[in-house]
C-alpha cells in the first residue's frame, strides 16, 4: 500500500470509449482505423501533457494513468483495483471525445463509489459542450470549461489542495456546492496566445518516473508488436481553434465560438514551436506529428518555423497538415530545411461540389499540383483522407471518390496513400451542421448526453451513428464504407502500395464485419428480450474482438523509425533539469 505522502495532489485518468469493453459484445467496426488507438480510443488528450507541465512547474504533483490503454494491452489489468488503492487530492477525467461518453462516467462512478470525498474533474470539449446535462450527475463534483485548461485547474486544485472551497472566482468552472446547488462561473478564460504552456513530454515522463508507472503514460496501446515506447511517435502543437470553419467539425472557428467562448484560434509563437520539435528530436528518432497547417497564420510563421529547424541534424518523419493547398514554393522550403518530411491533406470528396458544401473551396487540380510538386521536393509520403457520410454524397460518389484515389496512385505512385474513413460515429456536437441539420440535409438521431452513453454500448457501430442524411440512412453509410474500403483495398494491392498477405488480411477483416452487421441486424430484428439478445451476442465477441485493432491494416499510418530509438539518459538528464 502507498504511503499518503507519496501520492500526487492531481491523478489524471483517461477511460476507454466503453467500461469495460472486454465484457459487452460491440462490434466497434472501422471508427478508428484512420488513428493509432484502438475503437476504445485509449490516446488520451494532449492537453494532458501541458496541464502537467503546468501544474508541476506551480507546485501541483500531477501522474497521468491511461487506463484505457492499460486495459487494452491486458485482459488481466483491473481499472477498479488501481482507483481503489490511490488516494490522490482529486481525480480528473477527459471527457474531450464525445466517444468516451460511457468510459469516462463509470470511471467517474469508481472514482466516487471507492473515495466519496476526492473531488473528481471533468475537462475536455464534450464536458464542456455537455456541462449542464453533466454536472447534474453525483459522480461529478467540477467541469472545468474550454480548450485551455491549465491555469483554471491550477487555481481549482490549489482550493482543493488548501481545503479553501474558494471556488467562485475561478473562470470557466463548474461546480455544486455543499448543498447540491450548481454554479457557473463566467467563461472568461480564453487566452490569446499558447507560449505559457508546452505539450512537453519530460515532465509527464518525470511523473512517471517518481510514481513508477511508465505503462500508465503510453499514450496508446500500440499495433503489432509496436508499443509506444518502441515507437514513440509525438505530437507538436502550434495552435488552439482554428480559422477555418468545415462543417462538420467540432473544433472549427464556429464550433469553439460556440461552446469554447473562443472567437479565434490562439497560436504558439513559430520560435517555440521549432524547438518544440527539436527538443523531441532529442530523446527520440520517432516520428513527430506537427498539428495545425504552419500556413494557418500567414506564410511568414510557416518560414520561421523551418527556419529554426533548418540545419539542425535530425533524421525523424516530420508530419505536416495542409489544410488547404500551399504555395509552390513551400515545398521547397519544407526540403530545405527537413530531412524527412511528409504531408497530410483531407479533401474528403473528389467531388468539388461536396468539397465546397463543406467548406473546402479548392480544386482537384490545386490538389494534384500540390501532391506533383511535394514530390519533386523529395516529400517522403503524402497521405490523402476521405470520408463517408458528407452533404449530397451518394454512395456512388464514394464509389466515385475510391476510383478517383486508384487514379492518383496509378499517376504518383507509392508515395500517395489514400485512406477512406466514414465520418463515425458521432457527427461533432457544436460543429455547424450539428446545430443547423435541416440546412444541410441531415438528421441528428440523438442529442442528450445520455443518448450518447446508452449508443455506445449498441452491438455495432451503425447503431452508434448520431446521423443519417437525405443521401445516404445509417445502413448504407455502413455498407457503402465497407464496399468503399474494399475497392480501396484492392486499388492498393494493384498499384503496388500493400502486399498480398496485407491485401488478404485486410479483405477478410472487412468481408467479417459485413457478416457480422448482417448478423447483428438479424439478431435484433428476431430477439425482442434484450437479456437474450445479449447472450446470443456475447457468442459472437470472439469474432468482434478479431477486430479489435482495426478493420483497415494500420500499417499505413506508420513513417519509418528506428526501432527502440528512445534516447533514455538524455530523458533522465532532461527530467532531472527540469526541462521545460
Ligand atoms: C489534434 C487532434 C487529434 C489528434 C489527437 C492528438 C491528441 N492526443 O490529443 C488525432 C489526429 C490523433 C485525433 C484523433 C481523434 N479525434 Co481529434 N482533433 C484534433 C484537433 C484537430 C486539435 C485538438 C487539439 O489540438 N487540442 C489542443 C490541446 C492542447 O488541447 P486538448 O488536448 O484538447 O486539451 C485541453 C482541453 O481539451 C482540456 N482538457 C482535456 N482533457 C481534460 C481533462 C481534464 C480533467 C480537464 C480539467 C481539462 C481537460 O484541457 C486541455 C489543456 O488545456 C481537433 C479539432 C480542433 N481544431 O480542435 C480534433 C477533435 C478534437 N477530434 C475529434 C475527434 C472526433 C477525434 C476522434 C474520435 C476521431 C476518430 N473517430 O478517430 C479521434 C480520437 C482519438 C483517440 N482518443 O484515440 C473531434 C472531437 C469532437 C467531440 N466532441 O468528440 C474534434 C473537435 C474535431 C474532429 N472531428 O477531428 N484528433
Ligand atoms: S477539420 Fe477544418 S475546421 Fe476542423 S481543425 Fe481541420 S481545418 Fe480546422
Amino acid at each position: 500500500m502507498r504511503s499518503l505522502l507519496s501520492e500526487p495532489h492531481l491523478i489524471l485518468l483517461h477511460a476507454p470509449a466503453v467500461y469495460d469493453f472486454r465484457k459487452y459484445p460491440i462490434m466497434f467496426g472501422p471508427i478508428a482505423d484512420g488513428v493509432p488507438s484502438t475503437p476504445v480510443f485509449e490516446m488520451y488528450p494532449i492537453g494532458f501533457l501541458s496541464i502537467v507541465e503546468y501544474l508541476s512547474r506551480n507546485g501541483i504533483k500531477v501522474q497521468i494513468i491511461n487506463l484505457a490503454a492499460r486495459m487494452a494491452s491486458s485482459a488481466d489489468f483491473d481499472a477498479e483495483e488501481v482507483i481503489r488503492k490511490r488516494k490522490p487530492g482529486a481525480f480528473g477525467i477527459d471527457l474531450h471525445w464525445l466517444v468516451h461518453a460511457h468510459g469516462s462516467l463509470e470511471i467517474a462512478k469508481l472514482c466516487k463509489k471507492h473515495h466519496p470525498d476526492i473531488p473528481v474533474i471533468l475537462g475536455g470539449f464534450s464536458a464542456t459542450y455537455f456541462h449542464e446535462e453533466l454536472i447534474r450527475r453525483p459522480e461529478v463534483d467540477f467541469i472545468v470549461r474550454g480548450d485551455s485548461a491549465e491555469k483554471p485547474m491550477l487555481m481549482l486544485m490549489n482550493a482543493i489542495v488548501n481545503r479553501s472551497h474558494s471556488y467562485s472566482e475561478i473562470p470557466n468552472l463548474v461546480w455544486k456546492d455543499e448543498k447540491g446547488d450548481v454554479h457557473k462561473n463566467p467563461f472568461s478564460y480564453v487566452p490569446a496566445t499558447l507560449n505559457d504552456f508546452s505539450n512537453n513530454y519530460i515532465p509527464a515522463i518525470k511523473s512517471a518516473l517518481r510514481y513508477r508507472d511508465l505503462k500508465g503514460l503510453s499514450p496508446w496501446k500500440g499495433w503489432s508488436s509496436h508499443e509506444w515506447w518502441d515507437y514513440p511517435m509525438t505530437t507538436v502543437l502550434t495552435c488552439r481553434g482554428c480559422s477555418y470553419n468545415c462543417v462538420f467539425c467540432g473544433g472549427s472557428r464556429a464550433a469553439l465560438a460556440l461552446y469554447c467562448n473562443r472567437k479565434a484560434p490562439a497560436f504558439r509563437d513559430p520560435e517555440l514551436v521549432a524547438s518544440d520539435i527539436l527538443r523531441i528530436t532529442r530523446f527520440t528518432r520517432a516520428p513527430v506529428f506537427v498539428i495545425g497547417d504552419l500556413l494557418q497564420p500567414g506564410i511568414e510563421y510557416a518560414y520561421t518555423v523551418l527556419d529554426g529547424l533548418k540545419s539542425k541534424r535530425f533524421s525523424n518523419h516530420i508530419i505536416f497538415e495542409l489544410f488547404k493547398p500551399a504555395p509552390e514554393e513551400y515545398f521547397a522550403r519544407l526540403a530545405d530545411s527537413v530531412e524527412n518530411f511528409n504531408l497530410e491533406m483531407s479533401p474528403d470528396s473528389h467531388d468539388e461540389h461536396i468539397r465546397a458544401l463543406i467548406g473546402k473551396r479548392y480544386t482537384n487540380r490545386e490538389i494534384e499540383a500540390n501532391i506533383e510538386c511535394a514530390l519533386d521536393s523529395g516529400c517522403y509520403r503524402f497521405d490523402l483522407f476521405f470520408m463517408v457520410g458528407l452533404p449530397a454524397q451518394t454512395v456512388e460518389s464514394v464509389m466515385d471518390t475510391v476510383d478517383w484515389c486508384g487514379q492518383l496512385m496509378e499517376r504518383f505512385g507509392r508515395r500517395v496513400v489514400p485512406f477512406i474513413l466514414p465520418y463515425s460515429p458521432f457527427l461533432d456536437p457544436g460543429c455547424i451542421i450539428y446545430e443547423q441539420p435541416e440546412k444541410f440535409g441531415f438528421k441528428i438521431l440523438f442529442r442528450s448526453f445520455e443518448d450518447y452513453r446508452k449508443a455506445l454500448l449498441a452491438p455495432s457501430w451503425k447503431y452508434a451513428l448520431n446521423y443519417e442524411t437525405e443521401w445516404m440512412t445509417r445502413d448504407e453509410i455502413v455498407d457503402c464504407t465497407y464496399h468503399a474500403c474494399l475497392k480501396l483495398n484492392r486499388l492498393k494491392k494493384e498499384y503496388g502500395h500493400i502486399d498480398y498477405a496485407t491485401y488478404r488480411h485486410t479483405e477478410e477483416r472487412l468481408k467479417l464485419a459485413i457478416r457480422l452487421t448482417a448478423m447483428i441486424d438479424e439478431l435484433i430484428a428476431d430477439t425482442g428480450d434484450e437479456n437474450v439478445l445479449n447472450e446470443r451476442l456475447m457468442l459472437l465477441k470472439p469474432e468482434f474482438d478479431e477486430m479489435f485493432t482495426g478493420v483497415q491494416d494500420k500499417e499505413q499510418v506508420r513513417w519509418p523509425a528506428p526501432k527502440r530509438n528512445l534516447r533514455v539518459l538524455t530523458i533522465l538528464k532532461a527530467a532531472m533539469l527540469g526541462s521545460r
